[in-house]
């Protein structure tokens, strides 16, 4: 399969964040994308740099102020004090309810807090660089199946699907899944259709598409009762005007079986169908797997075959882009194996 890879995703490599209340180094690494690269590699997948600007399909995804912040937060950070170069912003305040989010502080704290949902997306000076990047790939892959590639793989980092129109969170900053769902539709797509299976509920993927009809967004995630990332992702999120009817979560609790998750996949699948979807992005989550250390399911290496030879059977023109996936040692084989599942079905 064609895959997407953009170097300058080692760009972003910050030391830590926090876990439990530690500071550790951090699940999301570059070392993820070297190890999915190599083992795509050894397995025939021809890679290629991203060719497409997404900056025009990224204004569609998020706000102005967000994308005008995020660009330049580093420099504002590193403004503040020149020996910030050497730390690691964080928020450390945020507009919960009853606080006003219309008013963008001048202040960088202030804006960090505005514009962040957790103190789980570290910034670091080539955030934006690598960002851009996976968002350019995500743009790329979905023009080449405008043109009649049927399917593509964003081998990218950062993730996207925690990051809303005008958030960052999660380890995530721009949606790239948005980006590719925009990008379909710009490239004549009508109906398309985002599967997330990643672990977690890609709530900014959710926001962002919420109100319309055009993207039907479907998830298979850990219950947001007891799973990050808690405040959305209920089975009684179905979509808000234009758009109801075409959100559908499928949370399931921690600890559930790959049977239980392939029922669900089943359920996923038939509501793509009944869109009459004709491209579909996947939100490609490995932190189903059964050893991944922050995710609670329990998929094993061969179980991604299935998943990629299921969603071969839905027939459309198909974008993989890559979100988490902290088993890192496994990530490759378990990435491979869905690209593979697909292709041999
Ligand atoms: C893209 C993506 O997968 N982002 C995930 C962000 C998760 N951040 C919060 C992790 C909380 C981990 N809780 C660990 C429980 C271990 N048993
Ligand atoms: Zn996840």
């Amino acid at each position: 399969m064609i895959s997407f890879f953009p170097a300058v995703h080692e760009r972003h490599a910050p030391e830590y964040e926090f876990f439990r209340g530690e500071r550790v180094r951090c699940f999301e690494s570059p070392l993820r994308a070297e190890l999915v690269l190599q083992e795509i590699t050894a397995r025939g997948h021809r890679i290629t740099a991203p060719d497409s600007d997404s900056q025009g399909l990224l204004a569609r995804v998020h706000a102005p102020r967000y994308l005008a912040f995020l660009e330049t937060a580093w420099a504002q950070w590193v403004a503040i004090d020149p020996s910030n170069a050497s730390r690691q912003p964080f928020p450390s305040v945020w507009p919960v309810r009853t606080l006003r989010s219309d008013i963008e502080p001048s202040n960088f704290t202030g804006r960090l807090g505005l514009y962040s949902m957790d103190t789980g997306a570290p910034l670091v000076d080539g955030t934006w660089t690598a960002a851009k990047g996976a968002a350019d790939a995500a743009a790329s892959a979905a023009g080449l199946l405008s043109a009649g590639e049927r399917a593509a793989f964003c081998l990218t980092r950062p993730p996207g699907h925690h990051a809303g129109p005008d958030f960052m969170g999660g380890y995530c900053f721009l949606n790239n899944a948005a980006v590719a769902a925009e990008a379909l539709l710009a490239g004549g797509s009508t109906r398309v259709a985002i599967l997330d299976v990643d672990y977690h509920h890609g709530n900014g993927t959710q926001s962002i598409f919420y109100g319309r009809s055009d993207v039907l967004v479907v998830s298979i995630h850990g219950d947001p009762l007891t799973e990050y990332p808690f405040y959305l992702g209920y089975a009684d999120e179905t979509g808000a005007g234009a758009g109801e009817g075409f959100n559908l979560n499928l949370p399931l609790e921690a600890g559930s079986s790959a049977e239980s998750w392939f029922a669900a996949l089943s359920v996923a699948c038939s509501r793509i169908t009944r869109h009459h979807a004709d491209a579909l992005v996947v939100s490609l989550g490995l932190d189903t797997f059964a050893g991944d250390p922050i995710a609670e399911f329990a998929l094993v290496s061969d179980d991604f075959f299935r998943l990629g030879a299921t969603l071969k059977r839905l027939d459309l023109p198909s974008v993989f882009v890559l979100e988490g996936g902290y088993a890192t040692r496994e990530l490759g084989v378990n990435a491979a194996n869905v690209l593979d599942g697909f292709e041999e079905a």
